[in-house]
């Protein structure tokens, strides 16, 4: 791989300390992104499956968020092994989902509302029914045979690798066809696309040109990470695969050797040449490499999304299996603060608690009894708004909806849950504790279809969903939120006004305050004389927080439930009381 002769745009220091690339915007940093999982969110046409023209029913609610972006994950032609991130198209809209036309309607009534459109770019891997495999798979003549990684069988068995999807089993897919194996870090049907061919890169470059020549504002890069393999296929000992995620399993998949070479050509062929964003699915990057892709002297991405806080309680076995120590509060600090100060002086973050990858995070990370719902879910939202970093909103999320927790496999749609499971039924395993931990974790929890009302199929669909709708939609949903003030819906509308209006909540310094509270997560946010003080109750029992000295609250911005509370220096917050408030300028920051 040629390295790109062009080096990165040179940097300038703008008035908040940043280093900015001149050639490039910084919208995103000012920006809240909202998610969209297309398949769950509004059913136009009856068939149970969300569509673009449900989204364009919905663009007024959308501009009543105040949100900047909305992020839609794939909504090209695919089989739906997974949901759409195997791509049999890059170029085209799904039938399912709609037209081109219907498209474009979408893009230009969010900027005619002033709210930007992100796509799912899918590069690792293609679906198996692109015309690039079909053709790869049929001769080893085939133009496309190098768009893909194959592994002749005369060469003796592949390295082993684990894939995500094909749990277990090897990655490497053998073909009698042309007697080779084809690699797949995700299900069979989702083989790896060569990066270390040119015509790969030059085809997804030009792909991604098509859609900003459209309008589109960026690209959230799918387990870009992953891109870049290693040709010397580095042997990994059966015990590092057995290990799974405890292993060192990301030097054999998130560092290839021209992963940076790879995203520099990117931005310099494509991304530098547009006002657009691009946020990096950080598989496998630890907090020591982010600036190594999102520093903006590097060229390459804006944003990482990462998961080393999202994996928190996470056994390291098994991707979703709980662990039975669970997590603390201030192991959740220590995370979110080291990725918050790795982009002190240079970078971005972004910072998320729910996706399509994710339970809802008011069941995750709150208390999603009735009890302790509105408050913990509007606690969660005050961290994800105050943060330093572009939050990312997963629909659904601002109004709190919750985990569905399905009882019987049979309710499962998600290729990672029914393959797990089919893994330990063959295994002869009881599935029983494997179903436990996923009514906690799977993915299938954060796509159930979107709460608009308590009717039928909570307003989703006039059909049968394509997945269940959570029973709960008959009091969480939308429409009762609107007439509700307390309602997690319009608590969020309050925020997202507060971070708007408030350039310390986006730019400011982060000074974490008692870092070992058990229950409660402080820290001030400070842009020259003006400082915020932030707290968060993370418990369904009150607590008292110990102001710091120098540390007087004046002006309560927002509050989430009853009042400041407090007696001299100690705060007493209520279960799950999210507090901002302004404190004496100019003082001494503790921490
Ligand atoms: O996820 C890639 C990834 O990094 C996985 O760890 C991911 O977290 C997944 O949940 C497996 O546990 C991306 C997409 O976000 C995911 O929806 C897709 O299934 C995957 O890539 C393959 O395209």
């Amino acid at each position: 791989m040629e390295e790109t002769s062009a080096s990165p745009p040179a940097p300038s220091l703008s008035g908040t300390g940043q280093r900015e690339a001149e050639t490039r915007h910084a919208w995103w940093k000012d920006a809240i992104v909202y998610q969209i999982y297309p398949r769950s969110f509004r059913d136009s046409d009856g068939d149970g499956v969300g569509d673009l023209r449900g989204i364009i029913e919905k663009l007024d609610y959308l501009k009543s968020l105040g949100i900047d972006v909305v992020w839609l994950n794939p909504i090209y032609p695919s089989p739906n092994d997974d949901n759409g991130y195997d791509v049999r198209d890059y170029e085209a809209i799904s039938e399912e989902f709609g037209t081109m036309a219907d498209f474009d309607e979408l893009l230009a009534g969010l900027h005619a509302r002033g709210i930007r459109l992100v796509l799912d770019l899918v590069a690792n891997h293609s679906s198996d029914e692109h015309p690039w495999f079909v053709s790869s798979r049929q001769s080893r003549d085939s133009p496309y045979r190098d768009y893909y990684h194959w592994w002749p069988a005369e060469q003796g068995p592949p390295p082993e690798r684990w894939s995500w999807f094909d749990v277990e089993a090897n990655a490497w897919a053998y073909e009698a066809a042309t007697d080779a194996w084809y690699l797949h870090y995700f299900s069979r049907k989702q083989p790896d696309l060569n990066w270390g061919n040119p015509a790969v890169r030059q085809a997804m470059y030009r792909i991604m040109r098509g859609w900003l020549d459209k309008g589109v504002d960026g690209f959230r890069l799918d387990a870009v990470t992953l891109i870049s393999k290693d040709p010397r296929w580095p042997r990994v000992e059966a015990a590092e695969l057995a290990a799974r995620y405890a292993g060192s399993w990301p030097r054999f998949y998130s560092e290839g050797p021209d992963l940076h070479a790879y995203l520099q050509e990117m931005y310099q062929e494509v991304l530098a040449r547009y006002d657009a964003m691009a946020v990096g699915e950080a598989t496998g990057i630890p907090l020591e490499r982010a600036l190594s892709f999102v520093d903006q002297e590097r060229g390459e991405l804006d944003m990482l999304i990462h998961f080393e806080g999202v994996d928190l309680g996470m056994s390291p076995l098994g991707r979703r299996r709980l662990d039975p120590s669970g997590w603390t509060l201030p192991q959740f600090k220590r995370v979110y603060s080291a990725w918050s100060d790795a982009f002190a002086r240079a970078g971005w973050g972004a910072i998320y608690l729910g996706n399509h990858d994710q339970p809802r995070m008011v069941s995750r990370w709150g208390d999603d009894s009735p009890e302790h719902r509105t408050a913990s879910a509007t606690l969660l939202h005050t961290f994800l708004l105050t943060m330093r970093a572009t939050p990312f909103i997963y629909a659904g999320d601002e109004i709190g909806m919750t985990n569905i927790r399905f009882r019987a496999i049979e309710e499962y749609r998600d290729i990672e849950t029914l393959n797990w499971y089919r893994h330990l039924r063959e295994a002869g395993e009881d599935p029983e504790p494997f179903l436990e931990d996923w009514r906690t974790t799977a993915r299938d929890n954060g796509r159930t279809p979107f709460q608009w009302d308590a009717g039928a199929h909570a307003g989703f669909t006039s059909a049968t969903p394509w997945i269940g709708v959570h029973p709960d939609h008959r009091t969480i949903n939308v429409a009762a939120q609107e007439a509700d003030a307390d309602s997690v819906l319009q608590y969020f509308r309050r925020l997202v006004r507060l971070r708007r209006t408030h350039p310390v909540l986006v730019h400011g310094d982060y000074v974490l305050l008692a870092p070992e509270h058990p229950h409660i997560y402080a820290y001030l946010r400070v842009l020259g004389p003006t400082r915020v003080l932030v707290l968060l109750n993370f418990s369904s029992t009150a607590h008292t927080f110990a102001l710091p000295a120098g540390i007087e609250p004046e002006e309560v911005l927002l509050v989430n439930r009853d009042r400041l509370s407090r007696d001299g220096t100690s705060v007493h917050l209520s279960p799950w009381q999210a507090l901002i408030c302004t404190v004496n300028a100019g003082g001494a920051n503790p921490g």
